[in-house]
Formats: structure tokens, C-alpha cells, sequence
């Protein structure tokens, strides 16, 4: 029988994956207790209580995983499992993750730290973990096939690298990967520097989240792990609007937040009212005179950006992707544009046949969020979100980033609604409304048109109220 000490030899020095079914019973109780999360929200940040001392990230709607120290080495245990994920308050999925959440937790660790990440396999089928970003020997970059054999149900393997640099990465699994990111198998991996770094600046708030999809059908519970490009849901640590917790941060503070893109295309990540600065991405630290301000940046497939900025200025900030259909909910893509057509006869008609049938969009899509149209049970409305001046008409990758003079240091609680200084809020206008200038000349064309248009037209356009009935 193999002993413990056996156990952690072979995991250490072979330096190869080590299954379960190799190890007995006493090694088996070697392993680290799986620490398992059952809340969706956002975790304070773990404060580190052995190893070398660093500032920890807060994970949006995540947390990070406690480890054990063993010898000068830090383990972990990830437990990859089917989880029920609260996406929003009343819409919950199920999903695959790690540790009772998905994604799952964040491993957080300093460079030069030896690592041993213990991981046992619930799932229904195979998988493996792939560290990406890492500097690592081949065998433990978790390519199933190619560099370990897969990880079977039930089994447990044990990888062990040197973090060796500092930065911002992520893990997800390298078997029947199509399947298993669509099932929400992911996690942040953020190895922080060991000694004060020329391009690693120390923060006051260091958030972390991924960017993930889903198609998830209003009503039912799993996604569809075949779909390439048309999701339905566009999460953030499989949270979508309004589930998605605010990044409440100190005026002043100095504030890192690192993004990782786990979906199939791209997200151009736009902050409000601040400039910030791309200061590092999987690759590492960003040298200073490649830098430059900007207030939206892409984060391509299978990239990381970490962006910085000084939260100097007070209030509610919209923080979102400014893909326009990625701050939606759940909805069909496959609908006709309705707006300036007149739909009131056909409505009556299908109404007596119809009692409940609405037609959707004459004024544009915003109606959809006041009228609290019903909604199947377990989806989240297409857009919605109460702010202080009404629907916010958000859904997906949304979020607010929220500066405050009184948030304590340390503190992460949300503050409530910004309290702006009279005469700052924009208002409607009460004066006289001038008739506008309008330019009646024709449209010009670089080159003459060789036939004339038979005949002009125009299109037909109704203005809104144009039948006072709304
Ligand atoms: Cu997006």
C-alpha cells in the first residue's frame, strides 16, 4: 500500500499527474478537505494567514479558495461537479463548475510559491484542468491526450507547478472543452508579486471576474452546449444584470480591475466617467511606454486585461461590455423590427383570439421593461433594473462601478444610490423651443449618376404619439 508520504513523493518529485486509483486509503486522507461554496455572492477578500503577506483580489459574485500549507507548499482541492448557479435573483442554472459554484473559486497565490492543486472529478464524463497562462512543466499543463491522461469520474489528480510569474490568468478544463466551458467550468488564477515590481503598482481594490455565455431557454435550467455564436445570456462570473454586484470603491482609491474573455467572442469592457489604463494582461505586466488611456477595451477571446485607474470622481458609474446586445437578457434575435408600424387593428384582432398576446416594440424596445411583461418561471426579463430615476433597461454584462468620499477603507458594502449634488442632474428643459434650421439641399455624390432614380420616394415615418394613445 502506498503511504502518505509516498503519495505526496510521487506528486512531487515524479512531478506527473497521480490518480486515485493509485493511491490508498491513508493517502486519500491526505488530501486537503474540498472547501465548497454555496453562495452566489461577492466574498470579501481572503487575507492571507501563512505564506508570504500580499493584497488580496475581491472576485465579482466569487471567492477565493482557502488552501493548506504542507510543508512550504500551498494546496489546494478543486472539486470539478454539477452546481446550481443563481445567475440572478429567481433565475437559477444548472451549470458545471468547481467547489458548489461556476465559475469556480479564485486561486490566489505569490510568485515562487509552490503549488499542489488536488483535483477530483464528479462530473458525468472526463476532464483535466489547463492552467493558462502559466509557466509550468509540460505534463502539468493539463491538455488531455496530449500531455496527461484525463481525469476519469470519480478520480483524483494531483498538479504541481512553481507560480513563476506574476500576473493575471485563468484555468478551465482541456477535455471535451466545448462542452465543458458551456457548462461554466472556469476560474480566475491571480499569482500576485513576491517583492515590489516596477510594473505592478500596489492598489487599494483589486476586483477580478470572467466574462462568460450561456443559452439557457426562458424556462428551463440547462444550457445548450451547442451553441457557437448565439447566446442568450451574457454573464459575468455567471451572474447577468441585475444579479451582478456593484465594484464599491473609496474616492480616490487606486483601483485594479483584471477581466478574463472565456466566451466566443470578443467584449469591449466601457467604464464611465474615468480614464483607465491597460496595465497588464496573461502576458504579464505591460511596459510604461506602451501604455495609454482609454475608456473601453477589447478583451479578445482567450485574453486577459488587467485596467487601472484613480476613482476620482464621486458617484454611480456604468461599468459594462458596449456590445448593445450583450446588456440583454434572454431574447430571440429572430424578430422583425416593429418600430413606426402601425399595429393597433391587427393587436384588437388577435386580442379576441389572444387575450393575453401583445405586440412587442411599435416605439422601440424600452416599453419591454415597464411593462413587466409575464415571463416564463426560472428566466430574467430581457432588460430590467430599478435605479433611482427608474428602469435602468440593462441586462448581461452590466454593472456599476460606485465612488464614494465616506466608503471605508477596506469596506466592500454597497453604499445605496449616489446622492448628487443639487443642480447636477441633468433635467428637462423648460424654456421656449426654437423651430429648427433645416437643410433642404440635395445629397451630394462624388461621381454623377449615370441613370436618374425613376422617380423620388420616401419613407413612410409615423413620429411617436402619433395616434395619442400612448
Ligand atoms: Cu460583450
Amino acid at each position: 500500500m502506498t503511504s502518505r508520504r509516498d503519495f505526496f513523493k510521487a506528486a512531487g518529485i515524479a512531478g506527473g499527474a497521480v490518480t486515485a486509483a493509485t493511491v490508498g486509503k491513508f493517502a486519500l486522507a491526505g488530501l486537503p478537505e474540498p472547501v465548497i461554496q454555496s453562495k452566489p455572492d461577492t466574498m470579501p477578500p481572503l487575507v492571507p494567514n501563512t505564506g508570504r503577506p500580499y493584497n488580496p483580489v475581491v472576485t465579482l459574485n466569487g471567492w477565493t479558495l482557502p488552501w493548506r500549507m504542507n510543508q512550504g507548499v500551498k494546496e489546494f482541492h478543486l472539486v470539478a461537479e454539477p452546481v446550481v448557479r443563481e445567475m440572478a435573483p429567481g433565475f437559477k442554472a444548472h451549470l458545471w463548475g468547481y467547489n458548489g459554484q461556476s465559475p469556480g473559486p479564485t486561486i490566489e497565490v505569490v510568485e515562487g510559491d509552490r503549488v499542489r492543486i488536488f483535483v477530483t472529478n464528479k462530473l458525468p464524463e472526463h476532464t483535466s484542468v489547463h492552467w493558462h497562462g502559466q509557466r509550468l512543466p509540460n505534463g502539468m499543463d493539463g491538455v488531455s491526450g496530449l500531455t496527461q491522461k484525463s481525469i476519469k469520474p470519480g478520480q483524483t489528480f494531483v498538479y504541481e507547478f512553481v507560480a513563476r510569474r506574476p500576473g493575471s490568468f485563468m484555468y478551465h478544463p482541456h477535455a471535451d472543452e466545448m462542452t465543458q466551458m458551456a457548462m461554466g467550468m472556469m476560474g480566475l488564477w491571480i499569482t500576485h508579486p513576491k517583492e515590489k515590481h516596477p510594473l505592478i503598482d500596489e492598489v487599494n481594490r483589486d476586483f477580478c471576474f470572467l466574462l462568460n455565455a450561456f443559452d439557457i431557454d426562458p424556462g428551463s435550467y440547462t444550457p445548450k452546449t451547442m451553441t457557437m455564436l448565439d447566446f442568450n445570456l451574457w454573464s459575468w462570473n455567471s451572474r447577468i444584470f441585475p444579479g451582478i454586484d456593484s465594484l464599491n470603491v473609496r474616492l480616490n482609491d487606486k483601483v485594479r480591475i483584471r477581466v478574463g474573455n472565456l466566451t466566443m467572442t470578443n467584449h469591449p469592457i466601457h467604464l464611465h466617467g474615468h480614464e483607465f489604463t491597460v496595465t497588464g494582461t496573461d502576458g504579464g505586466p505591460i511596459p510604461q511606454t506602451a501604455r495609454w488611456p482609454e475608456v473601453t477595451t477589447d478583451v479578445a477571446v482567450g485574453q486577459m486585461r488587467q485596467i487601472e485607474f484613480v476613482a476620482d470622481e464621486e458617484g454611480d458609474w456604468s461599468f459594462h461590455c458596449h456590445k448593445s446586445h450583450h446588456t440583454m437578457n434572454a431574447m430571440g434575435h429572430s424578430v422583425p423590427t416593429m418600430i413606426g408600424v402601425d399595429h393597433r387593428d391587427i393587436g384588437k384582432k388577435i386580442n379576441s383570439l389572444i387575450p393575453d398576446y401583445m405586440v412587442m416594440g411599435e416605439r422601440g424596445m424600452a416599453d419591454m421593461s415597464e411593462m413587466e411583461m409575464p415571463i416564463p418561471d426560472n428566466t430574467a426579463p430581457m432588460m430590467t433594473g430599478e435605479g433611482p430615476f427608474g428602469s435602468v433597461e440593462m441586462g448581461g454584462m452590466f454593472s456599476v462601478l460606485k465612488v464614494r468620499k465616506d466608503q471605508k477603507p477596506g469596506d466592500y458594502k454597497n453604499p445605496g444610490w449616489y446622492k448628487h449634488p443639487a443642480g447636477t442632474v441633468a433635467q428637462p428643459y423648460k424654456g421656449a423651443v426654437a423651430k429648427p434650421a433645416r437643410n433642404s439641399s440635395a445629397g451630394g455624390q462624388s461621381m454623377p449618376r449615370t441613370q436618374k432614380p425613376s422617380k423620388d420616394f420616401e419613407v413612410q415615418i409615423r413620429k411617436p404619439n402619433a395616434h395619442g394613445e400612448h
